[in-house]
């Protein structure tokens, strides 16, 4: 079976976009290949953040995962940080990557001007670990978001530099997109972010999501309920192309686009749909509130399978690169 991998930052509450880019995909994965799924705390650090509050939403992050279907007898969940190769992974790869490169990556540009005063060598090393990532598990395929394209697109380079140099060893990942790829804020402008206060968070309570929908931006043409609007330019039309029914979506279409439908009905027939989907996953996130437990348990076993993989993989690595000391002995 091929293997899968991919991560999610313990940064914030888990939102609507990462849910439709990503996780829901990773789940509907599980029975076709070996999936590793990860909570990248040690991404998560690379901007300001409340150590307080780190354990807290690490747990939040992985209770979240599976209550979206991703058990422990459907793949492997664990905490980045458990898995210390990952990072020792990590330094090789920096000395097969050129910096000029990693300049040149967008989210770097981009979390560089969001965080001018913190613009940390993690910040800029942050694709180096996500190839550590992913071909630690010597993962085929990458299922994220299409932000994370060019990070992916990324890891093929460093697996192919670093075979050149040393020898056939790691696999050239391809991307795996979801069906809602990229999904705006509430904003309208931006792609929906845990540190943009523009997101619907997947936990938040259905009043505030109705809230969330009432107020977000939809067609800036379509001032008022006679206007016909323009499904191609709203992202509330793109939220019904990830939650609601293809005939759903079919008459929303066509009605925005004659103005037989107002934007307070659409998004209503929105919410209806994404409460359907993202209730029960609520519901499971609250019964699994009531045993902390269960969640140590599945990350302490998700944590030991992943290493017994991580470790096989950074033996052959070493001995590749010639630091392993056959003299040291195992
Ligand atoms: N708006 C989005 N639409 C579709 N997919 C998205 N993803 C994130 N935002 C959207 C996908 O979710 C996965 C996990 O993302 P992440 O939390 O590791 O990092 P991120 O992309 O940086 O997410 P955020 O919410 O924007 O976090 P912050 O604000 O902390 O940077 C990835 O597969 C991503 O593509």
């Amino acid at each position: 079976m091929d293997r899968i991998f991919s991560g999610i930052q313990p940064s914030g509450e888990i939102h609507i976009g990462n849910y439709v880019g990503a996780i829901r995909n990773w789940a509907q994965l599980v029975n076709r290949y070996d999936c590793v799924y990860c909570v990248v705390d040690y991404h998560a650090i690379t901007i300001e953040y409340e150590v307080a509050l780190m354990q807290q939403r690490i747990l939040e992050t992985a209770t979240v995962l599976v209550a979206c279907g991703l058990t422990p007898d459907r793949c492997k969940l664990f905490v980045q940080s458990h898995v210390p190769e990952h990072t020792e992974l990590t330094w090789i790869f920096n000395c097969v990557t050129p910096v000029g490169e990693l300049e040149r990556m967008t989210q770097f540009k981009e979390k560089g001007k969001q965080h001018r005063h913190n613009v940390n060598v993690g910040l800029l090393d942050y694709p180096v670990l996500q190839a550590a990532d992913i071909l630690i598990y010597k993962a085929g395929y990458v299922p994220v978001g299409e932000d994370q394209i060019q990070h992916v697109e990324f890891s093929r380079e460093i697996a192919r530099k670093f075979n050149a140099r040393f020898g056939d060893t790691f696999p050239e990942p391809q991307v795996l997109l979801s069906d809602a790829p990229r999904i705006l804020g509430t904003d309208g402008g931006s792609k929906m972010s845990k540190s943009l206060n523009n997101a619907i968070g997947l936990l938040d309570p259905p009043e505030v999501i109705q809230e969330k929908l009432r107020t977000a931006v939809t067609d800036a043409n379509r001032q008022r309920r006679s206007d016909p609007g323009n499904p191609d330019r709203c992202n509330i039309f793109t939220m019904h192309q990830a939650f609601s029914r293809p005939d759903q979506i079919a008459f929303i279409d066509h009605h925005c686009r004659t103005a037989g439908i107002g934007c307070i009905e659409c998004k209503e027939i929105l919410f209806k749909n994404m409460m359907e989907e993202i209730g029960p996953i609520q519901g499971r996130v609250r019964e699994m509130n009531q045993n902390p437990q269960y969640m140590v348990d599945v990350l302490k076993s998700g944590a030991a399978r992943c290493k017994a993989i991580a470790k096989e993989v950074m033996d052959e690595v070493r001995s590749k690169i010639g630091v392993k000391a056959g003299w040291m002995g195992k």
